[in-house]
């Protein structure tokens, strides 16, 4: 799949691609840092006043590793996970307050909170001058306020139910209530404590602040100093997310650049990495997940997992019927394959190859053979 437009249909409730929301204030750069991820090119010259648009586009996640394993397998087909970035469509309204594109908000894993660190005379700032502390509060806010939204209209609409005495209306309103005192607080519905029922009650819920938050500071061309770091680290530790750095402009000049200027302009930048890769390892770290392989001459593929996941639950994220009919789990190191000339006898002569049951605890790089039974 080369990168392309996707609309929201067409990835709601797809299970198995990792889904990011690009979210801020208007002119923070979502979309530059949209077209740095996807490659795609939507133009960045206007000021969004009209309407609300919203984009989304899916990439397949770069992994050394799979390259390593095709280069041993010679497969013929190649799988890789897949990633979707929606560039949440903003504006500002008159009452003051930000209106977001809340169908695109619906089925993602996590937000990325683009704030603008960057200084420029031409790219009007819908708060005034660049203060991205300021800006951080002010969505955190934001998010707050749609939440409340959201509990409000479907107190609202529950109220005929609630009036007829029906258990689950009643049930429903019960939380409801608990979750406005908790966002009155100002504090972010990621941090409630949800009991099993609630959890199921509401994950068809699209609350915003449910949703792990990485946020991504959008500095100038040259080194910027607008950021307090200190400020945003301590902020982002009491959240439990994470936080990223980069020029969305500058990385988005790169990606279109053909491949041997990139390297030469990467280098003299002292820029290691792609922004995607960077993006993506420090989401795979937000949202806990870790990959595992299934390997050989049909098809090498790259499955994304929660990390806690065991080898039962792995297994019926390839079918439901080899999680049913599970027996084993043959499993070796992707590090161990390596060592051993990717030669699976020699790993087994040193006993690298494992046999793992139901309950084994999937780790990042497992080659795994499922055996089973139906
Ligand atoms: N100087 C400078 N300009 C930037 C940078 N990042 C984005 N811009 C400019 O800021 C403007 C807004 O960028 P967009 O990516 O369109 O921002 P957006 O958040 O998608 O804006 P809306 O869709 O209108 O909400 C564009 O003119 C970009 O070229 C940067 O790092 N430095
Ligand atoms: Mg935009």
């Amino acid at each position: 799949m080369k990168n392309k437009f996707f609309k929201i249909k067409d990835i709601f409730g797809k299970e198995g691609i990792l889904k990011v929301g690009l979210i801020g204030l208007p002119q923070s750069g979502k979309t530059t840092l949209f077209n740095a991820l996807t490659n795609l090119k939507i133009d960045v010259s206007g000021y969004a006043i009209e309407k609300i648009e919203s984009h989304i586009g899916a990439v397949k996640v770069p992994d050394p590793r799979i390259d390593h394993l095709c280069s041993v397998y010679n497969p013929k087909k190649v799988s890789l996970v897949e990633m979707t970035f929606t560039d949440i469509g903003c504006k500002k309204r008159d009452d003051g307050r930000s209106e977001f594109d809340v169908q695109a908000l619906r089925g993602l894993d996590m937000l990325a909170v683009v704030i603008r660190a960057f200084e420029s005379d031409t790219v009007l700032h819908p708060l005034g001058e660049v203060n991205p502390m300021r800006d951080l509060r002010y969505l955190e806010s934001e998010f707050i306020l749609e939440d409340l939204d959201l509990i409000e209209k479907r107190l609202e609409r529950i109220k005929k139910d609630i009036k007829r005495n029906n258990k689950e209306a009643v049930k429903e309103q019960e939380y409801l209530i608990k979750f406005k005192a908790h966002l009155e607080q100002e504090k972010p519905l990621l941090t409630y404590e949800f009991d099993a029922q609630g959890e199921k009650l509401f994950r068809g819920f699209q609350f915003l602040t449910l949703k792990p938050v990485l946020l991504v500071f959008n500095t100038g061309e040259t080194e910027s100093n607008t950021v307090d770091y200190k400020q945003a680290q301590e902020k982002i530790n009491t959240a439990g997310g994470k936080f990223l750095c980069l020029c969305a402009k500058l990385e988005m000049e790169i990606v279109y650049l053909d491949d041997e200027d990139k390297e030469l302009f990467l280098e003299e930048l002292g820029i290691n990495e792609p922004v995607l890769n960077r993006f993506i390892i420090t989401s795979f770290e937000l949202l806990d997940r870790s990959v595992f392989f299934t390997v050989g001459p049909d098809e090498v593929k790259a499955w994304e997992i929660p990390s806690k996941i065991s080898a039962k639950e792995a297994a019926g994220k390839i079918h439901s019927d080899i999680a049913r009919g599970f027996i084993r789990a043959e499993v070796l190191a992707y590090n161990d394959f390596v060592k051993c000339d990717n030669s699976y006898t020699i790993a087994r002569s040193k006993g690298l190859v494992r046999l793992e049951g139901k309950e084994y605890n999937v780790k990042d790089g497992d080659i795994i053979e499922f055996r089973f039974n139906v």
